[in-house]
């Protein structure tokens, strides 16, 4: 814990009231949303200025404090999670958008900006910001940035990092570096804006964003297919790839939809029981696009892959299509699961998905195993629900238990073992399954560039050596 002495000077830096040490503050910024590690932060500093968040890493470096970056507090791999007396820097009262270009189509965000907040300001502009998952309305622009938040339009738009066209961050020397300078063309030398984009905070804070915006899509439709089994589900992707655009091809288990149809809030798609269901979106810009999808959807029940279907008819069936995909991450949260998020090659999903499965179904054959994801891009989430009777540290042991085969399995297919959540203190052990010794060696050798007295969120990413 850091002595009270230290923690006044922190109160000098910052506007009066910003620095909380009640129980309460501590528990509730000192987490994300993994419920694997107690929080146990010394303090919570808000920021309002630049200025403020330099003078902050400097007192760090000075009394060798830990800083831990606090934005949404929505992550799933406990990269903002402050368990050790580290101080917390939160964001939420640098959450302004400072200016929109319309021209360069570029919006300036702090970083306490809410994702949802970015989403609704492009629209007012008629335009687009395109990343977008389910915990938008809650999640901050600047974990986006230090996560590179993937979600549900990555197979047309990219992850975060697609959509950073300029950054400000101060260093863990308490640097302030303006990088790339929103320019499109660049070829200066090293792009280090890139290097801080899914970083967790661990080389510096995330100060100031410019962020892309794209056009508006025009008529986004949804279909929700039923698939007789894992195997159909790629083909399907494959038979609409060929004739349309997608915006989105998500899947989601029997399992999975069974959870949320039990909300009662959500409508069934269609009659027929089926095993799996893919939902994809595309834009119906014209009457032919819309009879292309038709078609296509035909032609996949001729083959056998599509047991049933739907397609969206308005704005509110298709936001209803959407529930049974973006309403699975909160619904199934109430059996505390545990999360996989793994990801392959497109090509290589089949297989992968029959051996994770054989794996999966051989050693938790009296757990619910709940499939969803963003299968157009290789990225799926498997989710291990825990059984009523089981406490949660006995169920995460066991759990945790099979990551050695699950992750065998990513090396072998040259996976990833976290696809969009990040690595954080749940997946930093396993790494090296999905990164060489040499490469890890380069991450630490540049943290100690930018860090060099590992104040910023130590233990996330690598495991304390
Ligand atoms: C999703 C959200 C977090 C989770 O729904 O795509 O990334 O529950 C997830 O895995
Ligand atoms: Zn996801």
């Amino acid at each position: 814990m850091t002595q009270s002495v230290v923690i006044d000077e922190l109160m000098t830096l910052v506007d009066p009231g910003k620095v909380l040490t009640d129980p309460a503050s501590l528990d509730a910024y000192g987490k994300d949303w993994t419920k694997h590690y107690p929080p146990a932060p010394s303090a919570i500093v808000f920021p309002k200025t630049i200025d403020q968040v330099q003078a902050i890493v400097r007192w760090a470096n000075r009394h060798k404090v830990a800083l831990v970056p606090s934005g949404g507090r929505t992550g799933l791999s406990g990269a903002a999670v402050a368990a050790h007396g580290e101080v917390v820097v939160a964001f939420d009262y640098m959450n302004q958008i400072l200016a929109f270009n319309e021209f360069d189509r570029t919006v300036v965000c702090q970083p306490g900006v809410v994702t949802r907040q970015l989403q609704q300001f492009a629209e007012d502009q008629g335009l687009y910001y395109p990343v977008d998952f389910a915990s938008s309305g809650s999640s901050q622009i600047g974990g986006n940035i230090g996560t590179n938040a993937g979600g549900i339009k990555v197979i047309r738009y990219g992850m975060t990092r697609n959509w950073v066209a300029g950054l400000k961050v101060v260093t863990g020397k308490g640097e302030l570096l303006e990088l790339n300078k929103d320019l499109i063309k660049n070829a200066t030398g090293y792009d280090l804006r890139q290097l801080f984009i899914g970083a967790e905070g661990t080389l510096g804070f995330v100060v100031e964003a410019t962020m892309r915006l794209d056009r508006a899509p025009r008529n986004l439709t949804a279909m929700v297919l039923g698939t007789p089994d894992f195997d159909a589900i790629m083909p399907v992707l494959h038979a609409f790839q060929g004739k349309l655009d997608l915006t989105a091809f998500e899947f989601f288990s029997d399992k999975g939809l069974a959870r949320i149809l039990a909300r009662g809030d959500v409508p069934a798609p269609f009659g027929t029981d089926c095993p799996f269901y893919a939902l994809l979106e595309f834009e119906a810009s014209t009457e032919e696009v819309a009879n292309e999808a038709l078609a296509t959807f035909e032609h996949c029940v001729e083959q056998g892959w599509v047991l049933d279907g739907v397609m969206s008819q308005s704005d509110t069936q298709l936001k209803n299509l959407w529930k049974l995909r973006e309403y699975l991450s909160e619904t199934i949260s109430h059996w505390t699961p545990y999360k996989n998020d793994i990801s392959v090659t497109v090509s290589k999903v089949p297989a992968f998905l029959r051996d994770i499965d054989a794996i999966v179904g051989e050693h938790y054959p009296d757990y619910e195993v709940v499939w969803y994801g963003h299968i157009g891009d290789g990225n799926l989430h498997l989710n291990i629900l825990k059984p009523d009777h089981m406490s949660k540290d006995d169920f995460f042991a066991s759990c945790a238990k099979v990551n050695k085969w699950v992750f065998e399995i990513v090396e072998r297919y040259s996976g990833s073992i976290s696809a969009e959540h990040g690595v954080g203190m749940t997946k930093r052990d396993y790494l090296g399954y999905s990164r060489s010794p040499e490469e890890i060696a380069c991450m630490k050798a540049i943290k100690a560039v930018f860090d060099p007295n590992g104040i910023m969120n130590p233990g996330k990413i690598f495991a304390p050596e």
